[in-house]
């Protein structure tokens, strides 16, 4: 639908006004003191009010220096009329976006234009960025650019369901330590409430939390730049989120999850829990106020899931918390099970031997790389569909040897005529080099154990504050 008089339906009352988005959220803006202004931002997916909008270049636009951000969705915000409005910013990469719903509080549905319908409406209306009055201030504030030029909040998880495996290495922690070079605001916690679901023994338990987070600290990751605290230790938050979300969350929905239907089947007590992991999950990553999520491929759905939640919310009870988005490896992005192509390698299967671990000897490498399941072609080929388990072991080659960017030709050509027993060998050369300082730094860590509580200890100092916050909106949205 497009309906250009519906935008001059209401008269406004506010200073300013308006939000925008490309997918039904809404987000509100009241900018004090300055003229009656039109904001028309592209805003998808940006994290803190803050980092939404740079006050000081609207300010630098608009010719004042007392411009302010109220939070939240007003009441009675309305759409807009000629006569209240002086000027418009416009950011011009909204044109970028094939559907434009503009939408208010005070209503339940949205306008959907096209990016052409709305320089006709605005032209209806008056503005124009050749006249002075009423002025339309054209303006690129990069909020659809590329990641480099978004700010952007990262969590991610794990669970300390097990030894950590190549599987949380290629599919997760390398991209943590990516993401912490890149953008200055990183969450990532031990999923210790997530394990429950599985019903671990609580000795075990509470030894694989400390493993993990050595680890973790042992794979490299700079915990001055980024947080990294127990889930468990802010549980209160995240597990009084996730009911408030299971209430938006249709029931159908998490029994299609795939993770779901294939660990019930191993469980033999199927816990309700194992069937709301996603919903719990939503909230860990809504709760921090997440933008960006890098996971593996096996989450893709739960993340989806997680969209499809924080979405739910906002469009009923006003914006409160951003849509996050996945990010998930190009290369490698689900590690498969030496043993088994077709099944993911996950640190809690049974077989062992389907597993690198991160902490395991040379030798326990090589044995396990050397039993790896081959094809009987001695031709080396990518073929995801066909030769699971030899795409399987060139990929883990072509990630850890750092060729990921060459094309899959350039490593059949490599391996041409060497056979599986020639790449089994270079991938085991590779593997053990990788994972040696990954064990020499846990030995290390493992002699004292002081360093385990003091980075958790941190973590939560600075995850609270943003958790409390974060919840207590939503909780006031709901009218608790
Ligand atoms: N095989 C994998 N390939 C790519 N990424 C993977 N991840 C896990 N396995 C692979 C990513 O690692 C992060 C933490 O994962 P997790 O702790 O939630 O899951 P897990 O290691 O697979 O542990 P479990 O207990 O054995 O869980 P399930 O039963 O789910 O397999 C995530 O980012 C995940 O994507």
């Amino acid at each position: 639908m497009s309906d250009a008089s519906l935008l001059r339906e209401k008269n406004y009352s506010h200073n300013v006004v308006y939000e925008y988005d490309c997918r039904n959220l809404v987000r509100g803006f009241v900018l004090k003191g300055g003229k009656p202004t039109l904001l028309l931002i592209a805003e998808e997916n940006l994290g803190s009010p803050e980092a939404l909008l740079d006050l000081s270049i609207l300010e630098s636009l608009l010719g004042s220096s007392s411009v302010t951000y109220e939070d939240g969705v007003l009441d009675g915000l309305s759409l807009v009329s000629q006569g209240a409005v002086e000027q418009v910013i416009l950011d011009e990469s909204i044109f970028d976006r094939e559907r434009i719903y503009l939408k208010t509080a005070g209503r339940s549905s949205a306008v959907e234009l096209n990016p052409e319908d709305l320089r006709k409406v605005l032209a209806d209306l008056g503005f124009d960025s050749e006249s002075d009055k009423p002025r339309l201030i054209p303006y690129d504030f990069g909020y659809a650019a590329s990641e480099q030029t978004t700010k952007q909040r990262v969590i991610s998880g794990i669970q300390p369901s097990g030894d950590m495996t190549l599987g949380n290495y290629l599919g997760a922690i390398i991209n943590w330590k990516k993401q912490i070079e890149k953008y200055d605001e990183n969450f990532f916690f031990l999923a210790d409430l997530h394990s429950l679901t599985v019903l671990p023994d609580p000795a075990d338990l509470r030894d694989r939390i400390r493993q993990t987070v050595m680890t973790l600290i042992a794979c490299g990751l700079d915990l001055k730049q980024a947080v990294l605290f127990r889930q468990s230790d802010l549980g209160g938050y995240h597990s009084e989120l996730a009911w408030i979300f299971s209430c938006l969350t249709p029931e159908g929905r998490l029994e299609q999850m795939t993770q779901f239907k294939e660990k019930s089947q191993k469980q033999q007590i199927i816990g309700t829990g194992l069937k709301t992991y996603p919903i719990l999950m939503a909230a860990d990553i809504a709760l921090y106020q997440s933008t960006l999520v890098p996971v593996g491929d096996d989450q893709r759905q739960h993340l989806e899931l997680c969209r499809e939640i924080v979405r739910r919310f906002n469009h009923r009870y006003g914006y409160t918390m951003p849509v996050p988005k996945a990010d998930i490896p190009k290369a490698l992005a689900r590690v498969k099970s030496l043993t088994d192509g077709t099944k993911k390698m996950s640190k809690s299967d049974e077989n062992r031997d389907g597993c690198v671990y991160l902490l395991d000897s040379p030798d326990e490498i090589s044995r396990k790389v050397k039993r790896a399941k081959t094809d009987s072609d001695p031709t080396l080929r990518f073929d995801e569909d066909n030769r699971p388990e030899v795409t399987n072991l060139l990929s883990m080659f072509k990630v850890l040897s750092g060729r990921d960017s060459e094309p899959n030709d350039a490593i059949e050509a490599y391996f041409n005529g060497k056979g599986a027993k020639g790449l089994k060998e270079e991938l085991t050369e590779v593997l053990v080099e990788t994972l040696r300082p990954i064990r020499e730094k846990y030995n290390e860590l493992a002699t004292t154990s002081e360093q385990v509580d003091v980075v958790l200890k941190q973590g939560v100092e600075r995850a609270e504050p943003i958790a409390k916050k974060t919840l207590a909106l939503a909780k006031q949205r709901v009218g608790l």
